[in-house]
């Protein structure tokens, strides 16, 4: 039976990851930091058999007993100040968690010792391309982050590349762009705006504040990305690999879409006012990914299509917000 170790493991991929793995017959250990996790309790009450740990990307020393007491086969860091918007409040935060987090850990993995080969994955992001210096974007296109959250994934994900050629560790990176579900955070536009529509949809809201509406992005089901992870640390050769649909939309299509599914069909501005608070100091205005690589050498390939996934999502949260109606 393989260990398998995650960082960030109650956020979205986490979930869905955990999920995957459990299908595989993996013993999972999650690290979890913090005093207060709000998403601890429902994360235990879905996965009674993942054992959790403390510790904290910000902690060597906490890292190194957990990677040595756990003697994983994988490690998939997931972890990370994951709110983009976020890190240009907090952008000593966002290197530290983000950027310095890997780096930690890659050094614990190194000190600790292990008998056995770990293999580590990466979460790195298409906010590395940020302004983008080619369309659609694959493995070889030059980085151009636009935030200190871009900034410090391109930090982790270099630092990455090093430790595989100077150390010849097994660490491989997933360039994902967006993906989303119904378990991502409320904070992110597409939950944003499937949640806020629900309400409206139900009568509990009249309308609901977003930002720029005319950025682009390849927005895929973080199910099936998840799929890409666990099939990186298969090969052997570790590598880097984009993983996207190759399709993009607007923020404004999404809602539109969105809006449709619910059944709402009064015009985008009865629904929504602009929140100037939302425009980001510097944006990214197109990302859409060359999957190719990953087509062929792994095998992967997106399954839930762009208006399946905003419909899904509309549908989960008429759902939930219909129940905690009847509660
Ligand atoms: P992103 O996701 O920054 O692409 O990073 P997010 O959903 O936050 O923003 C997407 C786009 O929507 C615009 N926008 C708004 N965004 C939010 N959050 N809230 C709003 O009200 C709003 N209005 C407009 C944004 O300006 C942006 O252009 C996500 C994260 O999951 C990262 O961690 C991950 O690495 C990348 O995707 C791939």
């Amino acid at each position: 039976m393989k260990t398998a170790l995650i960082t960030g493991i109650t956020g979205q991929d986490g979930y869905f990851l955990t999920k995957l793995l459990i299908s595989k017959n993996y013993n999972i250990v999650g690290v979890v930091n913090g005093q207060r996790n709000p998403m601890l309790n429902s994360f235990t009450k879905t996965f009674p058999s993942v054992k959790l740990l403390q510790a904290d990307l910000t902690d060597f020393s906490s890292l190194l007993h957990v990677v040595s007491d756990v003697d994983p086969d994988e490690i998939y860091n997931l972890g990370a100040i994951s709110f983009v918007g976020l890190s240009f409040k907090q952008p000593e935060l966002t290197a530290n968690v983000t950027g310095l987090g890997i780096l930690r850990l890659l050094e614990a993995v190194r000190k600790g010792n292990a008998k056995k080969e770990i293999r580590i994955y990466q979460a790195s992001s298409s906010e590395m391309f940020g302004k983008v210096r080619e369309t659609p974007q694959n493995e070889k296109t030059p980085f151009y982050p636009r935030s200190p959250y871009g900034v410090a994934k391109t930090f982790a994900h270099y630092t990455c590349v090093n430790y595989r050629e100077a150390y010849g560790m097994h660490v491989s990176s997933g360039i994902l762009f967006n993906h989303e579900s119904e378990q991502r955070g409320y904070e992110f536009v597409t939950r944003k705006i499937s949640s806020n529509i629900a309400r409206i949809k139900l009568g509990k809201a009249v309308n609901f504040t977003l930002g720029n509406l005319q950025s682009s992005r390849d927005w895929g089901y973080a199910g099936d990305y998840v799929e890409a992870m666990w099939m990186m640390l298969q090969e052997e050769r570790p590598d880097d690999y984009v993983i996207a649909t190759g399709e993009t939309h607007t923020v404004y299509e999404f809602l539109e879409r969105a809006l449709y599914y619910a059944g709402l069909h009064g015009g985008i501005d009865e629904y929504v006012q602009f929140d100037k608070e939302m425009i980001r100091p510097s944006e990214v205005d197109l990302l859409v990914g060359d999957s190719s690589k990953a087509r062929e050498v792994l095998g992967w390939k997106p399954k839930v299509a762009f208006d399946d996934l905003v419909e899904l999502m509309v549908n989960h949260d008429l759902r939930l917000e219909a129940e905690s109606n009847s509660k």
